[in-house]
């Protein structure tokens, strides 16, 4: 029998520049998740949403980092926090998180509450690295920043509400990265993490970089943690998001992907990122998130 899932929406555009990804969760309901998930034979039970005040109401400068920018800060803080409590609540009552996003900051929350007294491996799809830090970061928007964040990359070191406790470099992987910044690169290859872009993709192929991924994941005793930004795949597959890049996965390699991640047996914990309804079409980005989570959760074709 498997675990129940539990639905947790992170409503949040705070670590965003662009408005829109707060209805991410809403989205993904709409697009089909409950039926895309009774079709991979999982329970699913739906939390409803953290709380998450628009960002209309609040000031973007309420908290400064000690050098650089985060907008949002305070209200990310905020936010993860709950949700970090809440996916920590859903594993010790041996159910598995599914957390809906929300820009990609929502990660803190749910990296956080996965690896409490756990040691967790992760794997990032995304087209971007997330590894900056409010020093480093070029636009200040924390969705830049997660995975950096997670980790205590640089002043995230002091930063003890956004450091994962059971989460080792050495567990990380990153897959499909096209747009990283110079700052960020180093600063990859300066860490443990092992990070596969889309040219190791077109080199070796989807199995083969995939399978690298979960062994470094799957290292770790207690499962993986898997976030899924929909920029991951190419913005013909996954037009609504904010920072689409030309030249990402396939729907088929996407889908392969997951269900590689269902193989393992290892999934933990699971989440959706990104999802613009306002910059989607006839919110195919939502669909397609639920059918990939159907796909991570083990959904069967045969
Ligand atoms: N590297 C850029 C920045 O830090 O501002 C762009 C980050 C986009 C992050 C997207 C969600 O994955
Ligand atoms: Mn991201
Ligand atoms: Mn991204
Ligand atoms: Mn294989």
């Amino acid at each position: 029998m498997t675990r129940p899932v539990r639905i947790i929406g992170a409503p949040t555009d705070y670590g965003a520049n662009r408005r829109g990804v707060d209805m991410g969760p809403s989205a993904i309901r709409y697009g089909g998740l409950a039926d895309q998930l009774a079709d991979a034979g999982v329970t699913a039970i739906d939390d409803g949403d953290v709380e998450a005040p628009p960002a209309e109401v609040r000031d973007p400068d309420a908290e400064a980092p000690a050098e650089g920018s985060a907008k949002f800060l305070r209200e990310t803080r905020d936010v993860v926090t709950s949700l970090s409590d809440r996916v920590a609540e859903t594993l010790a009552a041996e159910e598995r998180p599914l957390v809906l996003g929300g820009d990609h900051s929502v990660a803190i929350g749910s990296v956080t509450g996965s690896a409490r007294d756990a040691d967790i491996g992760l794997v990032w799809f995304d087209a971007h690295g997330d590894f900056n830090t409010p020093a480093t970061s070029p636009s200040g928007n924390v969705h830049g920043m997660p995975l950096a964040a997670v980790l205590g990359v640089g002043d995230f070191a002091d930063t003890p509400w956004a450091n994962a406790d059971g989460l080792r470099e050495e567990n990380v992987a990153v897959v499909g990265l096209r747009d990283v910044d110079d700052v960020e690169r180093d600063a990859i290859n300066d860490s443990d993490v092992t990070a596969f872009t889309m040219s190791d993709i077109d080199e070796r192929g989807i199995d083969a970089v995939v399978d690298d991924a979960l062994e470094v994941a799957c290292a770790a005793p207690d499962g993986i943690h898997v976030s899924l930004d929909l920029d991951w795949l190419d913005p013909r597959e996954a037009p609504g998001v904010g920072t689409p890049v030309r030249g990402g996965v396939t729907y088929r390699e996407a889908h392969f992907a997951l269900e590689s991640v269902a193989r393992t047996g290892e999934l933990r914990s699971l989440e959706l990122v990104e999802v613009n309804p306002i910059l989607d079409e006839h919110n195919e980005t939502a669909a397609l998130a639920t059918e990939l989570a159907a796909s991570g959760l083990g959904k069967r074709i045969l």
